[in-house]
């Protein structure tokens, strides 16, 4: 009986699993050393029964980070800043070149190919969730130049 009870005090102890993303591929395209703005991409697929909305990310390893919007205005490249990354349940969602990304200001120290960093999502609802994203080699076909914008 005293672990039965254990047991459910440890289950209403745990945060509602009920909307959580599921993350792939997340990583973070190669920069120069004293690149202060990265970019970071991956997929979102919402495994739940709740729409989620994903309105900040943060790092410890960023100063701060915006989610941003590529589209064409015009036969030009633009970005925009999002308020939040809306997830249908059930649907998911690429951030990648030319559309949704990361942009990830002021690193605390340069990042080598290889390396991990932690991101953490705040969802409207309050509730959080961290991943990883993995520096890997920039893909030379696709160059999105942010240095117009910022
Ligand atoms: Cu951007």
């Amino acid at each position: 009986m005293r672990y039965f009870i254990t047991l459910l005090m440890l289950f209403l102890a745990l945060p509602s699993w009920a909307d959580s993303l599921r993350v792939d591929h997340a990583h973070i395209p190669a920069a120069p050393p004293t690149a202060p703005v990265l970019t970071a991409y991956m997929t979102l697929e919402n495994t739940g029964e709740n729409d989620v909305s994903v309105i900040a990310f943060d790092s410890p390893h960023f100063k701060r980070i915006e989610m941003h919007e590529s589209r064409m205005e015009d036969g030009v490249a633009r970005m925009r800043a999002v308020k939040s990354i809306d997830i249908a349940a059930g649907a998911q969602i690429a951030l990648e070149a030319g559309g949704l990304h990361l942009m990830m200001f002021e690193p605390s120290a340069p990042l080598s190919m290889g390396d991990s960093v932690e991101l953490n999502m705040t969802f409207a609802n309050g509730r959080q969730q961290s991943t990883t994203a993995t520096v890997k080699a920039r893909q030379t076909q696709h160059h999105h130049n942010h240095s117009h914008h910022h």
